[in-house]
């Protein structure tokens, strides 16, 4: 196994890798800016390197500085973690020509999924179900547009091909709004991706946001480890997700899984992933591949008894998976809150120091974070700074056992958004399951309607 492994990210998912990397054995190096240089992780790692001011444009994102800092400590591995360089084609690409691993997927790989077309080909071909639409970018030609929409049918979807998880994506319901929509995407999209290519789908009206992970090896062999359930959101930002969806039953689960695995061992896919999909009167259909470890990761965790990212650094290092679909049994429910330094409702980012920290625990809760009493939370990154995940032998005991935990949280100091969590778990739609990704927008409308 590897000795040293550096990881190049920061806050909650910086914590979680070192613990896997210390019950495994392997020393940590963490790289920091110079806001995060009292942070938890960077105390209890074996070696930490100040990469760079706090701006992110500096540190988390400077790749020489990153690069230097594993030549120096002599790390063997690069973890990523989520956000910043970790669906970096060009990063991967360079980590690797520097002569370190990269844990994830090849950097070919990464660059396929990263172009939304191309990424939707590929599923295509490999037997995934994706959205109605057309293979390949819109053309020039106005006609040729129009012409295109109608076949597909309004309202129709206008997404930038550089873009993803909802950045540059434009809903139009007539074909009067039709070429304006097309070229203001597509300016978008050339100042924000520098690609100005869109394409054009089928738009859902009110789908649910279902994802299936998936684990494979360097030896062709894949498994998938369930769906989460990621509706609850605000402005594409996840607030709740749950494992596993709510009301979908288990063959056409198992039906989706499989074909999401068997994708992975066609494309030749490493590491571990997250097929995306939209989920609407029965059926999946594809709209983006993350090839990173994702936020939500702990919910599949814990109804697999999986150790998620340990199995990314196995997989880095060349073993073969430990276990068979077969052997993967889902087993209870498990339902994560995102908690932020931010107002509940106004949602205005809360920077500053915690004055007083108690988090939850007892039978079936998890909580990962890097906070703790006295922690300063500084102003330069996402405002995330924990999750408590809850765990039951029913979505109900998940649910019950998660109400406690949130009643028993204190966090003084800062804004957090406990308190809309509270409310979240209490709504008769979110306890009667399958809520569309409208929902939480819809709700906090009519709630500021009210006040
Ligand atoms: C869609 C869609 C409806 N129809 N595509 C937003 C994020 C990006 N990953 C894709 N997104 C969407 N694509 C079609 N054809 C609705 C969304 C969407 C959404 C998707 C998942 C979770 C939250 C969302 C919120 C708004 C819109």
């Amino acid at each position: 196994m590897f000795e040293k492994i550096l990881i190049a990210n920061r806050g909650e998912i910086a914590l979680r890798i070192q613990r896997a990397c210390r019950e495994m054995g392997i020393k940590t190096v963490v790289v920091h800016s110079e806001a995060d240089a009292e942070a938890k992780y960077v105390k209890l790692a074996d070696e930490s390197v100040c990469i760079g001011p706090a701006p992110s444009s500096a540190s988390y994102l400077n790749v020489p500085a990153i690069i230097s800092a594993a030549e120096v400590t002599d790390a063997e591995a690069i973890h990523p973690g989520y956000g910043f360089l970790s669906e970096n084609a060009d990063f991967a690409e360079r980590v690797e020509q520097s002569g370190f691993v990269f844990i994830g997927p090849r950097a070919e790989t990464i660059r396929m999924m990263g172009d939304k077309v191309s990424a939707k080909n590929a599923m295509k071909k490999a037997g995934i179900p994706v959205v109605p639409g057309i293979d390949s970018v819109l053309p020039d030609d106005p006609k040729e547009i129009i012409k295109i929409a109608r076949e597909i049918g309004y309202p129709v979807i206008v997404k930038a091909a550089g873009g993803g998880g909802g950045r540059g994506m434009r809903v139009v319901h007539t074909e009067a709004a039709l070429l304006n929509a097309v070229s203001t995407t597509r300016a978008e999209a050339g100042a924000a991706f520098n690609n100005p290519a869109v394409y054009i789908e089928k738009y859902l009206e009110k789908p649910r946001h279902i994802e299936i992970q998936i684990l494979a090896d360097k030896h062709r062999n894949a498994i998938f480890l369930g769906d989460r359930d990621c509706s609850m959101q605000r402005r594409h930002q996840k607030v709740i997700e749950e494992a596993p969806a709510p009301h979908i039953n288990s063959r056409s689960r198992l039906r989706i899984g499989e074909r999401c695995a068997e994708a992975c061992r066609k494309i030749g896919y490493v590491g571990a992933g997250t097929f995306e999909f939209l989920y609407e009167n029965g059926e999946f259909f594809f709209i983006e591949m993350n090839t990173r470890i994702q936020v939500e990761h702990p919910v599949t965790e814990m109804i697999t008894g999986i150790d998620i990212v340990q199995q990314q650094i196995r997989i880095a290092f060349g073993e073969r998976l430990p276990i068979k679909q077969r052997d993967v049994q889902l087993k209870g429910h498990a339902i994560e809150c995102r908690i932020n330094a931010e107002d509940p409702y106004k949602f205005t980012p809360s920077p500053g120091r915690i004055t007083s920290l108690h988090m939850p625990g007892g039978p079936g809760i998890r909580v990962d974070s890097h906070a703790y009493n006295g922690y300063f939370v500084p102003p330069n990154y996402d405002s995330l700074i924990g999750k408590i995940i809850a765990y039951g032998d029913t979505r109900e005991q998940a649910i019950a056992r998660l109400n406690i935990a949130l009643s028993e949280t204190v966090i003084e100091g800062i804004k957090t958004n406990i308190s809309l969590h509270q409310d979240l778990i209490h709504d008769g739609a979110f306890v009667r399951g399958g809520t569309s990704i409208h929902y939480l927008e819809e709700k906090l409308a009519k709630l500021a309607s009210k006040a």
